[in-house]
């Protein structure tokens, strides 16, 4: 995997309203940056939306539209639609959403623009909880983890929302991180250039919601993809998968000590954790063909 930076004209402001220290922040600066000024976003409210801010102190030089949850990526295939319409069909239509609005919320009006393989980049920055409205837990959050309405640890597995999206066959799907941001900057780079439904997800550790120091995102979300916990990897077409980082060379424990949402755990806890991130590994090593 080249780590090749990435390109940036300034397309993401300062003075924005992140917590210090904020993974999403880099992660936005990074998909802006790449995806250039011909370009119109709609935002689910989220923490990114928090992030963005609204008129006039927005922190992204393209124009948002602030949806709701439930239609995000209705409403940017709509202002598609728009545009083709006005015979502007190079402008690339944004959706950001948070994991609440991806996996949960609005699931039905992304699964409609998918199965229509509306032409939008719609990018989920997963931080694995409602995080904005106080770090309740979605069905992003990962089992044993604890949220505020999970206080004793999620009993439940992590939707594999990757695979939802893959079953529609749409286009281009990827997973990513602020640790790899060369291969974050190429995967924006290769989202635009195709025409159709792109889906990005980019795991964001988030400070007070998994209670992360201030100055320890980066590494937890590299911690994420070395552990194997968020491995990051393509799919094409819903069938083509190619992983991008192809090994996992550290155990979970240096992931999870890093965390107060796991502070909990026991040696068995952390054992069967270990357990589920080794299962889900080899299944998707086998389907890339690893
Ligand atoms: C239908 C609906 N339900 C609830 C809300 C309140 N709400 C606003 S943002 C949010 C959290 C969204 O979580 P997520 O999408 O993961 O974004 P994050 O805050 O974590 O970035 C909720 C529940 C809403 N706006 N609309
Ligand atoms: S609550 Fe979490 S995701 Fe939201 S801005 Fe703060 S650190 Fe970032
Ligand atoms: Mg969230």
């Amino acid at each position: 995997m080249k780590d090749t930076g990435f390109n940036d004209q300034g397309h993401f402001c300062s003075g924005h309203n992140a917590c210090a220290g904020c993974a999403e922040a880099l992660a936005m600066r990074v998909v802006l940056n790449e995806v250039g000024e011909d370009a119109i976003g709609v935002v689910a409210p989220s923490c990114v939306a928090i992030i963005l801010g609204a008129h006039p102190n927005n922190s992204a030089k393209i124009p948002f539209i602030h949806g709701t949850i439930e239609s995000a990526a209705a409403s940017a295939a709509g202002v598609k639609q728009a545009l083709i319409a006005q015979g502007k069909n190079d402008t690339t239509v944004l959706c950001f959403a948070g994991d609440g609005g991806t996996y949960d919320i609005g699931l039905q009006s992304l699964s409609s623009v998918a199965e229509r393989n509306e032409d939008i980049l719609y990018v989920c920055f997963d931080n694995e909880g409602y995080m904005n409205t106080g770090g309740q837990k979605s069905s992003s959050t990962p089992r044993a983890a604890a949220t505020g309405s999970t206080p004793l640890g999620k009993t439940t597995r992590k939707k594999n929302m990757v695979e939802i999206l893959a079953a529609h066959r749409i286009p281009y799907i990827a997973t990513a991180s602020t640790s790899h941001m060369g291969d974050l900057a190429e995967k924006v780079r290769k989202a635009k250039a195709i025409r159709g439904t792109k889906v990005l997800i980019i795991i964001i550790p988030c400070l007070p919601g998994w209670g992360v120091a201030d100055d320890a995102a980066t590494k937890v979300a590299r911690l994420a993809v070395e552990t194997g916990v968020f491995p990051l990897f393509e799919i094409e077409d819903g069938v083509k998968y190619t992983m991008s980082v192809g090994e996992k060379t550290k155990e979970i424990g240096s992931y999870l000590e890093l965390q107060k949402r796991y502070r909990h755990l026991d040696d068995e806890g952390r054992e069967g954790l270990q357990a589920e991130v080794n299962e889900n590994w080899e299944r998707l090593a086998e389907i890339a063909g690893k």
